[in-house]
């Protein structure tokens, strides 16, 4: 059992259960005897959150005491999953309720699957941001995130005739981890003119007017931290009508559905989250939520900050603003509006202010993520905002060319404005100029930042400006929750929990390392969870593995520059080479159940194509006779945050294979590690400090550097004729196009990217080396007790991968705060 904390403790088993009847019996108005898991799950979070209330409230009340500086981290995407059971487990009730829960009937893993994850993002941008919410929390730290309250997450992905289908997420159904705050509203305005005004003292004001106005109504979510009553907020805004816009006129005169049709427009600002991963879509929707959740934010910490009545030069003493990459690079803009217009700061004073407050962190250096809005649309919807986007610019460039007179290739290249038709607005280049550090999520793309996308702001601002701060992950969710024998095991043999909190303890597992029972132990569990994923497979594919095949799993975002299409490819290859052997030979060769789950973006054709390449060489291969349990391809429908906490424990090895340089960091590359799964991967993101770390022993490590890379596009790009494949790959692409796994039209496409397009993501010069070290895979996979030994030394020299150094390093490089304990007692 787990420390029990004053404020969220229930006083044992009984405690629990009544709460819980109470709220199915009158919260939820239902009988007690035919409550069905749904209710069980309902009123086990409501009696939960009643706790946590307590908690979260005297935490809020301690902050506005003390008047600690507080972080806001503002992201547009907050990937959070499920809450129940990580609630209870920070708090550390669980054990409690699962013993309440046992004794009305029910089994508490059951009651935690019935809730539906809060799947408010895309992929790994959006999940960092819900495990830097944990860590801040655990660590004490009074840090709140603010991002947007979509009535539609990511879409749920269904897989039909091997194709991917996309349904609607509609999750706020029964919501009891959210509590509506009717009493904070903002108005924001779109739209309109900005007029001139001469005052009397003689000076300007511009008068931004006349435009449409959108309300944002704030909700709010409770952040536990583990072992802590510190309970911070995530505060995520809705959109609707602002009152009196609501056109009775129009009502009155019979337009009545003119009039809801405006009310809808205002509603369908917060109605979608976009489903594009690393991929600019440039839509004016797009920048209007971007718009609108950044200026209720700002005008909600503005308001927080001035009933402190502190002057404003105190504002950066007080408020640290982290830009989760440049979707909310407006608020630098919407502050120095404010500053300017609505306060009458000067300029100069203003811009002071506002560079002190912002951190910007870059996610991708892929060109097609980097975001660009058309100046005529940014002009239209938001005109001042306009003008102080050229202000910015003019008076960043006036800075350069005093600094290098008559550089004028500098000026160009450094312009927030790209002179493009139409012109267009560079907002990684204003998030840079209007923060006063920009970070990179990996040593190797930080690196790559400061060498290429932004060079010419090294050159001009110097590089201390530009810092790395390695992504990491929150053991609690990735380890204690996911997997908790494994986590159990660790206790038990580090003697606490408390590597939940310092990560590094983790490497007391190696005097372990050589003690036979527990190897087995360890190799037990990695069993266990993987007899728990072959069973959720048999039960949604039909489709039976064996779980003492080695279990290669690659999931994530499908993406070109990931590289699935190579995974397959690998995959094609085996089955052929399986195929060409005598039966005898076969039975040497080692098992292996290939695992893919990923979305591919709705627009994405060609990612869609990778999907339906692994489903139809799944279809052949599991039923062909010769090949048996020697390979298994699966593809698992609608990979989600709880889809992960399953599937990550269950891996002996997981695939990370971008092109080198093109992965910023990769985290679920730490999650599978720290479950004591190996990693193939590319020299890469966060892979290359993963094997520094762990060391080289404990991965497979293959392909082309990121310094090469320019150079192979070239030698792609100019080739004449067309290179020759490999033999082994071109033996892949013939059995495809001879229709080895159907309709060889549908995959033409992909072949012909890497065969007469170019190879952009080097596919083709990577091939032999990852097929030799997915060999090596195999061969050092049947040697059981060494696997073991890796395996267990790979995770305790993880500790450095905890989300808690990470947040450590943005509190102390960055944000300069620091943790503010709340008082124990009651
Ligand atoms: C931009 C404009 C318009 C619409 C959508 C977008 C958009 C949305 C999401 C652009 C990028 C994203 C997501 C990026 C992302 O998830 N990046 C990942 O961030 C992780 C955390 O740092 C890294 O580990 C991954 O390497 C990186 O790909």
């Amino acid at each position: 059992t787990w420390r029990k904390l004053a404020a969220t403790e229930f006083k044992g088993k009984e405690e629990f259960q009544r709460e819980v009847v109470r709220h199915v019996e009158t919260t939820l108005a239902r009988s007690m005897y035919n409550c069905d898991e749904l209710g069980a799950y309902s009123g086990a979070a409501l009696a939960l959150r009643d706790r946590l209330v307590i908690a979260w409230n005297k935490t809020q009340q301690q902050h506005t005491f003390v008047d600690s500086k507080r972080v806001y981290y503002l992201s547009l995407e907050f990937l959070m999953g499920r809450t129940l059971d990580n609630a209870m487990l920070n708090v550390g009730v669980k054990q409690t309720a699962r013993d309440g829960l046992d004794e009305l009937g029910f089994r508490i893993e059951d009651v935690i699957d019935q809730e539906h994850d809060a799947a408010l993002g895309n992929g790994g941008l959006g999940r960092l941001a819900a495990c830097f919410l944990d860590s801040l929390a655990t660590l004490n730290y009074p840090g709140w995130g603010y991002g947007l309250r979509y009535r539609y997450g990511i879409f749920k992905q269904e897989i039909i005739d091997g194709h991917q289908v996309e349904v609607p997420d509609y999750w706020l159904d029964f919501n009891p981890w959210e509590f509506p705050r009717h009493d904070i509203v903002v108005d924001i305005m779109f739209y309109g003119y900005v007029r001139k005004q001469i005052e009397e003292d003689g000076t300007t004001r511009s008068i931004w007017e006349g435009g449409e106005v959108v309300q944002a109504v704030a909700y709010d979510y409770p952040i536990p931290g583990f072992d802590t009553e510190n309970t911070n907020n995530l505060r995520l805004w809705s959109s609707r009508p602002a009152s009196g816009e609501f056109d009775f006129q129009k009502f009155n005169a019979g337009d009545y559905e003119s009039a809801v049709r405006e009310q809808q427009r205002a509603e369908t600002i917060s109605a979608v989250l976009y489903p594009n991963d690393n991929i600019d879509a440039g839509k004016e929707l797009r920048l209007k939520q971007q718009y609108f959740w950044v200026s209720a934010s700002l005008h909600d910490i503005i308001r927080r900050f001035k009933k402190t009545h502190r002057p404003w030069d105190q504002f950066p003493e007080r408020v640290a603003i982290q830009l989760n990459d440049t979707h909310p690079a407006l608020a630098i803009v919407e502050l120095q509006r404010i500053l300017i217009d609505i306060e009458h700061l000067s300029y100069d004073k203003a811009w002071g202010i506002v560079t002190r407050t912002f951190g910007y962190t870059n996610h991708t250096v892929l060109p097609e993520a980097l975001e660009k809005w058309s100046v005529p649309l940014m002009q239209h919807l938001l005109p001042r905002h306009m003008q102080i986007i050229y202000d910015i610019n003019l008076f960043f460039l006036q800075g350069v060319e005093k600094k290098f007179p008559g550089d004028r290739e500098l000026l160009m290249k450094v312009s927030i404005i790209e002179e493009s038709q139409p012109q267009s607005i560079r907002m990684a280049f204003l998030a840079i100029i209007g923060s006063h550090k920009v970070n990179g999520v990996a040593e190797l793309h930080s690196d790559l930042i400061r060498t290429t996308i932004f060079k010419d702001f090294v050159t001009v601002f110097g590089t201390d400006k530009f810092i790395n701060i390695t992504n990491g992950v929150t053991p609690r969710r990735w380890l204690h929750q996911a997997n908790p024998k494994l986590s159990d095991l660790i206790s038990e043999k580090l003697g606490g929990d408390s590597f939940l909190k310092d990560l590094t303890l983790l490497d007391g597992l190696l005097e372990h390392l050589d003690d036979k029972q527990f190897r087995k132990d360890w190799m037990d569990i990695k069993y266990a969870n993987k007899v728990r994923l072959a069973k959720y497979i048999k039960e949604t594919t039909q489709i039976a593995v064996n779980p003492a095949s080695l279990f290669d799993i690659q999931v994530k975002r499908i993406h070109e520059y990931k590289r699935q299409q190579m995974n397959i490819f690998g995959i094609i290859h085996r089955y052929l080479t399986l195929k060409a052997m005598k039966p005898e030979q076969r039975k040497k060769a080692v098992p292996r159940v290939s695992i893919f789950g990923g979305k591919a973006a709705p627009g994405y054709w060609m990612a869609k194509t990778i999907i339906r390449l692994i489903t139809a060489v799944g279809d052949v291969v599991n039923c062909d006779k010769d090949i048996g349990d020697l390979l298994k391809v699966i593809f698992i429908e609608d990979y989600n945050v709880s889809k992960a906490e399953m599937i990550i424990p269950a891996s002996d090895i997981s695939e990370h294979i971008s092109t080198a340089g093109t992965e910023a960091s990769g985290t679920s590359n730490m999650k599978f590690v720290l479950n004591g799964g190996l990693i193939i991967g590319t020299v890469d993101g966060a892979n290359v400090e993963i094997v520094e770390q762990i060391g080289d022993e404990q991965a497979f490590t293959f392909g082309h550097l990121a310094h090469s890379v320019p150079e192979l596009r070239h030698q792609h790009h100019f080739a004449k004729p067309k290179p020759v494949l490999d033999k082994c790959l071109k033996a892949v692409f013939d059995a495809i196009l001879k229709g080895t796994f159907g309709t060889p039209e549908l995959f033409e496409p992909l072949i012909n990217s890497i065969t007469e397009g170019g190879d952009y993501y080097l596919v083709s010069d990577d091939f032999q080396s990852y097929i030799d070290a997915q060999s090596l895979v195999d061969e050092l996979y049947v040697d059981k007790d060494s696997w073991a030994e890796r395996s267990i030394t790979a995770v305790a020299k993880m500790g450095f991968f905890s989300s808690d150094r990470t947040i450590v390093e943005y509190a102390e490089q960055i944000w300069n705060i620091e943790p503010v304990p709340v008082p124990r007692q009651k």
